[in-house]
């Protein structure tokens, strides 16, 4: 699917769910639907439009960027979608050591990200049975060598294991349902439990940490499963939302199937800034790497992401070498694209209050009436 003309019916339908989004009303399934549909090139550009006034009424004209630490490829689960799989034995996989996770969070804290990502697969290393020290003490580490704030997306653990590593310093926790839908959800993730990974999100919050949800385009999900995600994903109260286009990688179950097409990933972007107005949602650099910037910030995301620093050996999780060692996925090269659009990198201190805010909040909600 790609820009093309839509019937004068649908276009219509499209553009009243558009009007009734921009004026902050609540929309049903199948608004939500014919805002995903929207394809004819007029109405998206309106969509677009809206969804980039939408992020300026609620965020101005600063965005975010984040670094991405992605410390260990090994990985005990076997996910279809995914390089790092457990059975994809063609692969070397690294594990970086508790100094080279410091010295890397520094290095994308000198060169002025907003946070700094943890990123591992859920290497047995560190998914020991129900021990989770040994990562509580490596996120107490990094948050001792950094002032920015940390994210960490480890995978799934235990419901006792917030606190500790909410304690140790981690402000957000990121976890990807990658679908609502349950049936895709077991073919995609074969052997996870799909509600111990939703509650991921929601033991997140109760600990005080704040928490990522997302969904993965082109994957053999409806525009009703779509749509039902960013319903879902606003219900649960998650301070960012993201949608990443599926890349398909070599040696997995899904290499054969079609690429996503970007445009829809863009669609469903400006839909999530229209429904959830002010919440972050990334642009990635692992989808399209730099030259994908532009067209996330277009459909209204605010926050980007997947920074990596070049010549350090670290990869990508859906593009593993795309703009990493060129120096093309860094603060510097983000700066040039942002200098031709109408927004720029906020201070660290307007992240940091947007975040401390919310924290506030989840505290307060926690604590009851
Ligand atoms: N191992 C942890 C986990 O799976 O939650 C943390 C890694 S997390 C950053 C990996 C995420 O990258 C997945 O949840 C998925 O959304 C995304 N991803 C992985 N492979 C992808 C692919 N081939 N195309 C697009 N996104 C992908
Ligand atoms: C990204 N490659 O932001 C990273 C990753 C994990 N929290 C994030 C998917 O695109
Ligand atoms: Fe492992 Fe995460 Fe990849 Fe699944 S998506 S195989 S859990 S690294």
């Amino acid at each position: 699917m790609t820009y093309r003309r839509q019937s004068p019916i649908v276009v219509h339908r499209s553009g009243r769910a558009l009007e009734k989004a921009m004026g902050g009303d609540e929309l049903s399934l199948e608004e939500i639907c014919s805002l995903l549909s929207v394809r004819d090139p007029v109405l998206l550009d309106e969509l677009f439009q809206a969804a980039r006034a939408t992020r300026e009424r609620n965020f101005g004209d600063s965005v975010f960027c984040y670094g991405f630490v992605y410390f260990s490829t090994h990985c005990r689960n076997d996910c279809s979608f995914c390089f790092y799989r457990r059975s994809n034995q063609k692969i070397t996989r690294y594990r970086k050591t508790d100094e080279d996770i410091i010295d890397l969070s520094t290095s994308l804290e000198d060169s002025g990200v907003h946070l700094v990502d943890l990123t591992m697969g859920e290497d047995p290393m560190l998914h020991h049975g129900n021990d989770y020290q040994r990562l509580i003490d490596l996120v107490g580490r990094v948050d001792e060598a950094v002032k920015v704030p940390l994210m960490i997306s480890p995978g799934v653990v235990p419901k006792d294991a917030f606190p500790g590593l909410k304690d140790a310093g981690a402000d957000w926790f990121a976890c990807y349902q990658e679908t609502h839908n349950r049936g895709l959800f077991a073919q995609l993730r074969p052997h996870q439990d799909y509600e111990v990974r939703l509650s991921q999100k929601k033991w997140a919050m109760s600990s005080g940490m704040l928490a990522e949800e997302g969904i993965m385009i082109g994957v053999g999900e409806s525009i009703a499963d779509r749509a039902r995600s960013v319903q879902i994903m606003g219900d649960l109260g998650v301070r960012q939302v993201r949608a990443m286009s599926f890349i398909p990688q070599c040696n997995t179950p899904m290499a054969c199937r079609d690429h996503a097409l970007f445009l829809e990933e863009l669609v469903t972007i400006a839909v999530m800034r229209l429904l959830h107005p002010d919440r972050l949602i990334p642009a990635s650099l692992d989808i399209e790497g730099i030259r994908g910037l532009r067209s996330r910030l277009d459909a209204g995301a605010n926050v980007i992401t997947s920074i990596i620093p070049p010549s350090m050996g670290l990869a990508g999780v859906a593009q593993h070498e795309l703009d990493i060692e060129g120096g093309g996925r860094t603060v510097e090269q983000i700066e040039s694209v942002l200098d031709e659009t109408d927004v720029h990198l906020a201070t660290p201190s307007e992240y940091a209050s947007l975040i401390s805010g919310w924290r506030r909040e989840l505290m307060s909600s926690e604590a009851g009436p």
